[in-house]
């Protein structure tokens, strides 16, 4: 154990502890960096990690260090005022106060508190404004404060050991404003402890160490005779913190992993999207509520988009007029191409999984990542930018069992175990949300709907397969996954939270 202490122990340390030794196992550092050629920075840092260890205690005492203002330097060659104005005083034995001023020389500003010395220090008496010297102001001698201050010119003084006559010199100049500087300076004393005796005991060589290995000595092999000093792997080590990818980015990757484990082919979409594609091809009434300006965000410029080819139009618009082909009733009212027209930040990404059924023939597996936005009320799990996953599947043999499975497994490979409860979406029959507890806001928490696309949706696009369909949410994902109570803490920047973090490692992640 002793052994290895010394071994890890650095040739600084050793040498401080060394001189040490020589100075009865306590001593200063200025001593020390005396005895063994070292700076003073040397001799502090070793003395640091001697103390980290164990090996010597740093004590460390603060004196207060005792000097001159520029009025207190002026004070001490020029004298006290009241001494001054004493001076005149002896001459003229009474003044009258206007006076004082231009007799003496001194500040009319001072004058009072020159006066109020005079009277304190009893080398004088005032009556209707006359000032008049006493039988001990004829006497006066040099006061410890005056004493003081004489000393102070020739030298700095500690406070903590000033003899009895300065400190009652201090303690009448200190009631006097600026004339005194007080500084604190700290002194060190380094003390071996029994452990450090114990290895003095033993015995500490001092010997080179090697630190820089060079060409040479590696060809000539003399790298093998020298000596190294062993690692310290406990030593204490400046913090660092290396740079990341933010949680949710980090979310949005292991999302796509996933997805692309899968099988699934991705796509992206726009974030500004025609009414068409955001709301009428999803089978949405153009009444609907998510369509008000309260809930979505509609875009002046430009104001309107085109709608795609005639034949998509036409039969959307009769799955909502009278259900056109679809076996539906459609919503019976007279569907409007102007109100399909207007472009908007598009609400959610299923958008992105109609243009997709409109672009591709099944069967097919599509996920899209991307955001969306909403005229919400920001609370702790509300946003109104927010992202979402959103995923298709179709295929002849697709169904809503399917649907479950795959969404459960999408969530177990992120840690979660959700539950379903049957939702209502216009563009989906059967219809589900995903829910995960919240034991800390004794909670249900919806992560995400899906369900089977509706014939209204699909007989339009020209799909005649089942599609399953999801769109999930990102941030509440991520907000439970990092354990954070709010979702707005994902936008915060919070630096210190985000140091904290773990690293996580990017690897087969830069290519995709
Ligand atoms: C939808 O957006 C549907 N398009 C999902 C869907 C797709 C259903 C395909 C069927 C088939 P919803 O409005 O519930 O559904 O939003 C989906 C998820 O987005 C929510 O479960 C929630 O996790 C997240 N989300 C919704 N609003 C917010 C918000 N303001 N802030 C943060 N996350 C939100």
């Amino acid at each position: 154990m002793l052994d290895r202490i010394k071994e890890e122990m650095h040739l600084y340390e050793k040498k401080v502890l060394k001189a040490l030794e020589s100075e009865g196992r306590k001593s200063t550092p200025e001593k020390v960096l005396e005895l063994q050629g070292l700076t003073i920075k040397a001799v502090m840092s070793a003395a640091g990690s001697l103390a980290s260890k164990n090996i010597i205690e740093v004590h460390k005492d603060v004196e207060e260090v005792i000097s001159l203002s520029n009025d207190g330097e002026a004070y001490a060659q020029e004298g006290l005022p009241e001494r001054r104005i004493l001076n005149v005083l002896k001459q003229d034995k009474s003044i009258h106060m206007k006076d004082l001023s231009s007799k003496s020389g001194i500040e009319p500003s001072e004058v009072k508190i020159a006066i109020g010395w005079l009277l304190r220090k009893g080398w004088a008496t005032l009556d209707k404004g006359e000032v008049t010297i006493s039988s001990s102001g004829e006497a006066a001698p040099e006061g410890s404060d005056e004493k003081f201050l004489t000393e102070l010119i020739r030298q700095e003084l500690i406070l903590q050991k000033l003899s009895p006559d300065f400190q009652e010199g201090y303690g009448l100049l200190k009631q006097r404003k600026g004339l005194l500087k007080v500084n604190k300076k700290p002194n060190y004393t380094l003390e071996v402890t029994s452990l450090g005796k114990e290895l003095l005991e033993g015995g500490i060589k001092i010997r080179e160490e090697a630190t820089q290995i060079t060409h040479d000595q590696l060809k000539s092999g003399r790298w093998m005779n020298l000596h190294y000093r062993a690692y310290d792997i406990n030593a204490e080590h400046p913090e660092s913190f290396a740079g990341k990818t933010h949680p949710l980015q980090r979310t949005i990757e292991e999302i796509r992993r996933i997805f692309l484990n899968l099988g699934f082919t991705e796509s992206r979409g726009t974030i500004l999207e025609s009414a068409f594609w955001n709301f009428d091809c999803l089978f949405q009434p153009q009444d609907h509520a998510a369509r008000e300006m309260q809930d979505t965000f509609y875009i002046r410029t430009p104001q309107d988009t085109l709608l795609p080819h005639e034949d998509l139009v036409k039969k959307v618009k009769r799955a909502h007029e009278d259900g056109g082909e679809t076996g539906s009733e459609g919503w019976k009212y007279q569907w409007d191409p102007d109100v399909a027209r207007q472009s908007v930040l598009r609400t959610h990404t299923t958008c992105v999984s109609a243009r997709f059924l409109n672009e591709n023939k099944p069967p097919l597996k599509m996920f899209s990542v991307g955001k969306v936005f909403r005229r919400e009320t920001i609370t702790y799990k509300h946003l109104p930018e927010f992202h979402q996953v959103e995923g298709i599947v179709a295929d002849k043999s697709i169904n809503f069992r399917n649907l479950l499975g795959i969404l459960k497994e999408f969530y177990h490979q992120l840690g979660f175990q959700v539950r379903f409860r049957p939702a209502y979406f216009p563009y989906t029959y059967l219809s589900t949300e995903c829910e995960i507890y919240l034991p800390e806001k004794e909670s249900w928490i919806e992560l995400g709907g899906a369900g089977m696309f509706r014939p209204e949706v699909l007989e339009p696009l020209g799909v005649d397969t089942p599609v399953a369909a999801f769109g999930l949410g990102i941030e509440r994902l991520a907000m439970i996954r990092l354990g954070i109570k709010d979702i707005r803490m994902l936008y915060q920047s919070d630096i210190g939270w985000l140091r904290e973090l773990a690293v996580t490692h990017r690897l087969e992640w830069e290519e995709i």
